[in-house]
């Protein structure tokens, strides 16, 4: 594990891979191509494609890239939440949160960066953005779009957070803002980490900013969500709404 120097920041960036064989190692090649300062973890829960092989073989000739390779508890949020908590055992100062697929494209991490760093300005969090100008769904249909803008009005409203873009999960995050919000502490197993973190980062008055991004679809392989996961979706935000009002978040 290189040490960050004392100019440089240490940005780690996550990825949580399930079957991404066909697309994590040129994903993880054009991050660290960002810079020195850049290092990836990949959390994998145990592909059958083997995802986690390749990172592991890669990783002997690259120390930039991890491995964290999970066998049991999977599911798209604890293994947000343990390569969190990594990350920040690696001693990163800035985490990048974003799919494998390609959807999410590294280039917008460098503004991310910045505008999370801009001078006089409290940004604890920083949205890659489809809902603000200049951001856009570059594959999606109207009805999707359509969708995606219901989606994000009723959460809104249901958690009281003003962000336009609340399903992102392309995202830049002070190493504070994640230890403010207790980050080890996640509950949601499955895709409503995005939403969970995101509402207590709210909560705590974290300052929120979104970047526009030119969303993709994913490049290989196919997409993890299901209606039924849509579904669970806006039932975690209901629970998070009660979680709230009850006091026990
Ligand atoms: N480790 C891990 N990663 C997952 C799991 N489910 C999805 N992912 C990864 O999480 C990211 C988002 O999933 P994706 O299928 O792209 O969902 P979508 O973007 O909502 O269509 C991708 O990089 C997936 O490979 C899981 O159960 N465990
Ligand atoms: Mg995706």
């Amino acid at each position: 594990m290189p040490r960050p120097s004392p100019t440089t920041d240490l940005v780690v960036c996550t990825v949580p891979t399930y079957t991404e064989a066909e697309n994590i190692l040129p994903l993880a090649r054009e991050l660290l191509a960002l810079g020195p300062q850049f290092v990836v973890l990949v959390i994998d829960d145990h592909s059958p494609d083997g995802t986690w092989r390749l990172v592991e073989e890669a990783a002997k000739s690259e120390p930039r890239l991890h491995l964290l390779h999970r066998t049991t508890d999977k599911g798209r949020g604890r293994a947000g939440r343990d390569g969190f908590v990594r990350a920040l055992e690696l001693g990163a100062s800035t985490v990048i949160e974003m799919d494998a697929d390609h959807s999410h494209q590294p280039r917008y991490i460098p503004v991310m960066i910045e505008r999370l760093n801009r001078r006089g300005e409290q940004v604890g969090l920083v949205l890659g953005s489809r809902g603000v100008l200049g951001g856009r769904d570059a594959h999606r249909g109207l009805f999707r779009q359509l969708l995606t803008r219901c989606a994000n009005l009723y959460i809104r409203m249901m958690l009281g957070v003003t962000v336009r873009d609340c399903n992102s999960g392309f995202r830049c995050w002070r190493a504070e803002t994640l230890r403010a919000i207790d980050v080890a502490k996640t509950f949601s197993p499955g895709p409503a980490i995005v939403q969970e973190l995101l509402f207590k980062t709210a909560q705590r008055k974290i300052g929120i900013a979104e970047v526009p991004i030119e969303f993709h679809n994913r490049l290989h392989g196919q997409s993890t969500l299901t209606l039924r996961i849509l579904l669970q979706g806006y039932t975690a935000v209901l629970k998070l709404r009660w979680l709230a009002l009850t006091g026990r978040i």
